[in-house]
């Protein structure tokens, strides 16, 4: 049975949907702290509270999963609003979620890390797989020392746990969760409903990004490697393609020409997105398990204007 953590959310959700194809719609436990908008009576679901470490338990002696995903976190921009809260999500829900699956033999567990565990003083073009890494918001640095539990638990008690630094990623299923990148996805609504948007980030500041479908395979291709072509247990640096807002503009006019962008100049997630990478070095997947991104700048924009333009 493979069990999935904070499968309402923007990842949760699509990587859900790819496991019911994968597994079978009955193998699949979908849960989160409250229950989805539009529940489906024939999936799998519980409400689980992942810092609850008995009802944990309980959900753990149910359903005995073989795999588990951990989707649950609080976000970047969230993170800095509450910051003791995101850390204990971030943290202490990774550390159930690990002690439980020790306890009861989970074959493989998957956490999600983020290229916010990157500082000011990482390099910012072509981010290395290994680096100084001087993450200052509560998410990149509570994601930091969740990749260190994670490889401590993986080198001590054998557990296979593996994870992948998102950058962010861009979707137009499920909505986003309080992250610094949600510009990307906020665009095209505001593109096609209005035609114009106020961006929160400057026009020049380039971001790493990734296309959902590129995000849940890439996911997908790592969980079913086998574990001695692993060489990194913190988390595989991944990315699709780097960007500005400008950048994106520019590809959003050749579907809406007349689409107009203005910039905020004094959003707090400016501060957080200049203190991450403008691009990521992604060799180490490529090389221990044949990571290769599909979707690029123009696909991307052609796939959420063509899927969005009918539901807006
Ligand atoms: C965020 N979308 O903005 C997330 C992600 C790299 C960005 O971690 O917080």
């Amino acid at each position: 049975r493979i069990v999935i953590i904070g499968s309402n959310g923007q990842i949760g959700t699509e990587l859900a949907a790819a496991l019911r194809t994968k597994f079978g719609i009955k193998h699949v436990i979908t849960s989160d702290i409250r229950a989805p908008q539009a529940s489906n009576p024939d999936v799998p679901f519980e409400i689980i509270d992942v810092l609850d470490r008995k009802s944990l338990h309980l959900f753990f002696t149910k359903y005995r999963p073989t795999q588990v995903y951990l989707l649950a976190a609080m976000l970047s921009a969230t993170g800095e609003k509450h910051p003791r809260q995101a850390w204990d999500l971030n943290v202490n829900g990774l550390l159930n979620v690990l002690d439980l699956s020790l306890e009861y033999g989970v074959n493989k567990v998957f956490w999600p890390s983020s290229i916010a565990v990157f500082g000011p003083h990482s390099p910012k073009v072509n981010t290395p797989q290994y680096s100084v890494m001087d993450p200052n918001t509560v998410y990149g640095i509570s994601k930091l020392a969740g990749e260190r539990i994670c490889e401590y638990y993986h080198g001590r008690y054998g557990l296979d746990v593996r994870s992948i630094r998102y950058p962010g990623i861009i979707s137009w299923k499920a909505a986003p969760g309080g992250g610094t990148t949600d510009y990307a996805i906020h665009i095209f609504h505001e593109a096609l409903k209005n035609n114009i948007y106020t961006c929160f980030l400057s026009g020049d500041t380039a971001l790493p990004m990734l296309y959902m479908d590129d995000a849940v395979r890439g996911t997908l291709v790592l969980m079913d490697a086998p574990a001695s072509a692993l060489s990194v247990r913190s988390s595989y640096n991944l990315t699709g393609v780097s960007f500005t807002p400008a950048m994106l503009a520019t590809e959003i006019r050749k579907h809406l020409p007349d689409f107009i962008i203005n910039y905020e100049t004094h959003d707090p997630r400016q501060a957080i997105a200049d203190t991450w990478p403008n691009s990521i070095e992604d060799s180490a997947a490529r090389q221990d398990w044949g990571w290769k991104p599909r979707f690029d700048l123009a696909d991307i924009t052609e796939e959420m204007i063509t899927n969005l333009k009918d539901n807006i």
